[in-house]
Formats: structure tokens, sequence, C-alpha cells
């Protein structure tokens, strides 16, 4: 990890980082339960486990003063009619924000707090998205054929709580209706236990 100021560059066209620490490739199979469409899924993991999306990470120290920072790339698909996307999560430290960057695509972040406010951001390249505190974030790539790429950069405290998402869900989906994205209520969206 360095000890000095660094800089690196993103360049397009896939601004992939000159320099990273980690590389996440996350697969249809890492998607279990979380597309609606479940039957769609199945059918596609039979053919080919597809590579959905990837992150690529540079190390600091999980600690509040620092700042995680990377670049995440959706690829362009769909399972069903809903569009590839991220698993989501909320942080583990609930009060930590998040920056996004978009640097080249079309999508959406869909987000929600634990109170059960939601919100659906465009991204497109140029866009800075600011996630409050509290929200839950999911990017989702709705074009046909470019990758949605974004700078993030978050609290180095901040940790990734999944299983809340993963057992109940976004309450928002983003869904292709005759070719153009639709933002619709996920009919199995479920409270959260204790509610
Ligand atoms: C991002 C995300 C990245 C991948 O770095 O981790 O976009 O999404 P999932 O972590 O939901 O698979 C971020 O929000 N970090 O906190
Ligand atoms: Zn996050």
């Amino acid at each position: 990890m360095k000890e000095v100021p660094f800089s690196f560059d993103l360049k397009a066209p896939d601004f992939v980082p000159s320099d990273y620490d980690n590389h996440i490739q996350r697969k249809l199979s890492n998607m279990q339960g979380q597309y609606l469409d479940q039957s769609a899924y199945e059918a596609m993991l039979s053919q080919d486990d597809k590579l959905l999306y990837q992150v690529y990470e540079l190390k600091r120290p999980e600690i509040e003063g620092e700042l995680l920072h990377g670049i995440s790339i959706v690829h362009p698909g769909k399972v069903g009619d809903e569009y590839y996307m991220t698993k989501g999560h909320y942080h583990t430290v609930l009060e930590t924000a998040e920056i996004y960057y978009t640097l080249k695509g079309r999508g959406y972040m869909v987000m929600e707090t634990p109170e059960g406010d939601c919100a659906v951001e465009e991204l497109k390249a140029g866009s800075v998205l600011y996630v409050l505190p509290r929200w839950a974030h999911r990017s989702v790539n709705v074009s046909a054929d470019e990758d949605l790429v974004m700078f993030f950069a978050y609290p180095g405290n901040a940790g990734h709580d999944y299983g809340t998402i993963e057992t109940q869900g976004f309450r928002k989906l983003v869904v292709d209706k005759d070719g153009h994205p639709e933002i619709v209520d996920n009919p199995r969206w479920s409270p959260p236990e204790s509610a």
C-alpha cells in the first residue's frame, strides 16, 4: 500500500485504472435470487455463467479517515426483462456516503433507506451522483451495447452489508419495456423482518 501521495490514470475507452490492487469479477452465478425472472435466470445460467460486472479497487486502510475508491464496470445485457446490475448493498456503517462519477454509458442508480424512502437517479457520462448516508445503492446498465463505467469513492470504514438486499431485494426494479427502460415496483419486495 502506498505511503506517499499518488495518482493514476483513467483513460478512455475502457477506463481501467493504470494502477490497482484488486480486481473483482461478478458472474451470473453470484446473483442467485436477485433477478425477478428466476426461470430466465436458470435458463441463462445453464448456457453460460456470464460475466456481469467488474470492480477495480485501490487498496487503502479500512479506517474512517481514508477513502476507498476505484472503478465499477457493469456490462450490457438482460436477465429476462431486467437489465444487468450490481448486487447492491447498504454500508455496514450506515452513516457513510458514497460519490460516483459516471465516465461512460447510461444507467440508473436504484437507492432506498431502511425507513422506506426510494430514489432512482439517472447515470450518464459526466454526471456526478452523491449517495447520502443510509441509502442502499445498486447500479443498473440500460444500454444495449455499451459498458456503464463509474469512478466511486467512499469512507474507508464503511463496510458492505449485502445480506439485507439479498433477503428483501430493492423496492424498485429497472426493466426493459418495448426497448426502453422503465422503473417498476418489485412485486417480490418484502419488508425487513423487524417491520
Ligand atoms: C461500489 C460497489 C460496486 C459493485 O464500489 O461495490 O459498484 O457493487 P456491489 O458491491 O453491490 O456488488 C460501492 O458501492 N462500494 O461501497
Ligand atoms: Zn457502496
